[in-house]
C-alpha cells in the first residue's frame, strides 16, 4: 500500500547518483532516436568470423564503425537485465528504469494499468519533448498499444502504418531495412524536439533471412541457430547503415543523439557451448561465468558534431539508461523513482543484477551459489569471511533493488507519489489512429 513508497523513496534518495558536469546536457535539446538492435550481444562487435579457407569477416563493419567513432560513447560491459517478458523487459527498463517481472511479462501484467513516470512523460513534462515508437508487427504484440499510452507514448507506429505485404515480412514482422527506410517519413515529421524508438525484429530467433537478402556465409557449426545468427545481423548491420543516410539526407542527424543497445542475448545459454569454439574457448571447461559474460550488449551513445567519444568499460545494465540518457539531455532525475544510476556519474553504482538474483560486478560475478572472480574467471573454491561478507553484501543490494521494483509494478505505487513538475499521464487522449500521414 501507500507506505510501501517510503522505502522506494528511501532508496531513490540514497541510491542517485549526480550528473558528471562535463557530460550533463551534452546533448541538450537534440531528438532523441533509440535504435533498438533486436537480440543483438557485445561479443558481435568488432567479431571477425572465420570461413573454411581460414579467411576472416567483419559481422558488422558499420556498427563497429560507430562504436569506434569519436562522436560515441560507447560501453563494453554492460548488461541485459530481461527475464520472461524479453524484447517488453528491455523496454520496461530504459523507459522507467523499473525491471520486467519475475515471472511472464510486465507490459503484458500490469502496463496496461499502472501509473508510470516515464522517459517520455519526464521528457514533455521539462522540455516539451513529442514521443514516439516505431515497429514493424502487429500493436498489441506484448501489450505495447496499451502499455505505451500508460507511458504517454503520443505516436506509436505499428504494422497498421507499414506495408507488410506478405514478401516485406519475416516470421517477427517487417524486414529492418523496409522498416528503416519506411520510418524515416513518420520521424520527419513529429514535431521536435523529439524522444522516439524504433525496435527492430529481423534478427530474431530462429534467424530466418530470404534468400535475396543474404550477404553473408553462415557460419559452420551443428547449430544453425548459431550459423545464422551472423547472417541475420549482418543483414542488420547493413540496415542500420542506410538508416544513417536516410537521417543525414533528412537533416534529423546534426540535431539528434542516437542512442543503439541490443535487448537480450540471441544465443541462449543451452547452446552457448556449441557456440564456444567461434569465440576461442573450450566448450569443456565452459561455465556458468563465461554465460554470464555473454549476457553483454552493446550500448553506444552517438552524438554527431562532438569529438570526445571514448569506449567506456564501467559495469552497468538496462536499469541505468534512462537516468544515463536523461542526464546527457540536461534533465536532473534527483526527483524521479529510478532503480538504476547514470553510468557517467562518479557515483554510479556497478553492481548490476540479473532477473534471477545473479549479480555481476567489476570484482565478482555470483552465478548462483558460485562466486567468480570477474576479472579472471577462476571460481573462487574457498571464499575467505571477507569474500563471503561482500558477496552476500551483493546479493542483498540486488535483492533489495529487484524487489523494491516488483512492488512499484505490482502495488501500483507511483501513483502514490508524484515528483514537482511532473505532468500528470492522461492515457485515454491516445488513440494510435489517424495518425500522421
Ligand atoms: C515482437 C518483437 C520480439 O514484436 O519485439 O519480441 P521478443 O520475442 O524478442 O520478446
Ligand atoms: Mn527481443
Amino acid at each position: 500500500d501507500e507506505s510501501d513508497m517510503d522505502a522506494v523513496l528511501s532508496y531513490v534518495n540514497e541510491h542517485y547518483a549526480a550528473p558528471d558536469s562535463e557530460m550533463f546536457g551534452i546533448a541538450e535539446d537534440r531528438n532523441v532516436i533509440y535504435l533498438h538492435l533486436e537480440s543483438f550481444q557485445q561479443f558481435l562487435i568488432d567479431y571477425q568470423l572465420e570461413d573454411e579457407n581460414g579467411e576472416l569477416h567483419e559481422v558488422t563493419p558499420f556498427l563497429n564503425s560507430i562504436f569506434h567513432d569519436q562522436q560515441t560513447q560507447s560501453f563494453t560491459n554492460i548488461f541485459h537485465q530481461v527475464g520472461q517478458g524479453k524484447t517488453s523487459d528491455s523496454e520496461m527498463l530504459l523507459e522507467n528504469s523499473l525491471f520486467g517481472l519475475p515471472q511472464g511479462g510486465a507490459f503484458t501484467q500490469v502496463g496496461g494499468s499502472n501509473t508510470f513516470q516515464s522517459a517520455a512523460q519526464i521528457l514533455r513534462s521539462k522540455k516539451d519533448y513529442t514521443s514516439a515508437v516505431l515497429h514493424g508487427n502487429v500493436g498489441s504484440f506484448w501489450n505495447r498499444d496499451n502499455t505505451y499510452k500508460q507511458l504517454g507514448i503520443d505516436y506509436f507506429f505499428d504494422a497498421d502504418s507499414y506495408d507488410m505485404s506478405e514478401g516485406n515480412t519475416l516470421e517477427y514482422g517487417l524486414k529492418d531495412k523496409l522498416f528503416l527506410q519506411e520510418s524515416v517519413q513518420y520521424i520527419e515529421q513529429l514535431p521536435q524536439p523529439f524522444y522516439s524508438k524504433l525496435i527492430t525484429v529481423s534478427n530474431h530467433f530462429p534467424y530466418p533471412l530470404d534468400e535475396a537478402n543474404v550477404e553473408f556465409k553462415a557460419a559452420q557449426t551443428p547449430d544453425d541457430t548459431i550459423n545464422n545468427y551472423f547472417v541475420t545481423a549482418h543483414y542488420l548491420d547493413q540496415a542500420i547503415e542506410e538508416f544513417f543516410t536516410y537521417l543525414k539526407d533528412s537533416g534529423l542527424y546534426d540535431n539528434s543523439i542516437i542512442v543503439l543497445y541490443g535487448d537480450h542475448y540471441g544465443i541462449s545459454n543451452s547452446r552457448n557451448k556449441t557456440l564456444a569454439p567461434l569465440l576461442g574457448e573450450d566448450p569443456e571447461t565452459w561455465n556458468g561465468y563465461d554465460n554470464d559474460m555473454l549476457q553483454r550488449i552493446p550500448l553506444m551513445y552517438h552524438i554527431p558534431g562532438t569529438d570526445n567519444g571514448k569506449i567506456n568499460e564501467q559495469f552497468g545494465g538496462q536499469v541505468d539508461m534512462l537516468p544515463t540518457l536523461m542526464h546527457l539531455l540536461g534533465v536532473d532525475t534527483k526527483d524521479n523513482i529510478m532503480m538504476g544510476t547514470d553510468l557517467f556519474s562518479a557515483d554510479h553504482d556497478e553492481t548490476v543484477a540479473f532477473r534471477n538474483g545473479d549479480v555481476v560486478t567489476p570484482k565478482y560475478t555470483l552465478d548462483g551459489a558460485d562466486i567468480y572472480d570477474t576479472a579472471t574467471g577462476q571460481l573462487i573454491e574457498e571464499p575467505s569471511e571477507e569474500v563471503l561478507a561482500e558477496t552476500e553484501a551483493l546479493k542483498e543490494a540486488v535483492s533489495t533493488q529487484l524487489s523494491l521494483s516488483d512492488s512499484i509494478l505490482h502495488s501500483d505505487l507511483l501513483r502514490f507519489y508524484t515528483p514537482e513538475g511532473l505532468l500528470e499521464t492522461d492515457p485515454a487522449s491516445y488513440s494510435y489512429q489517424n495518425q500522421l500521414e
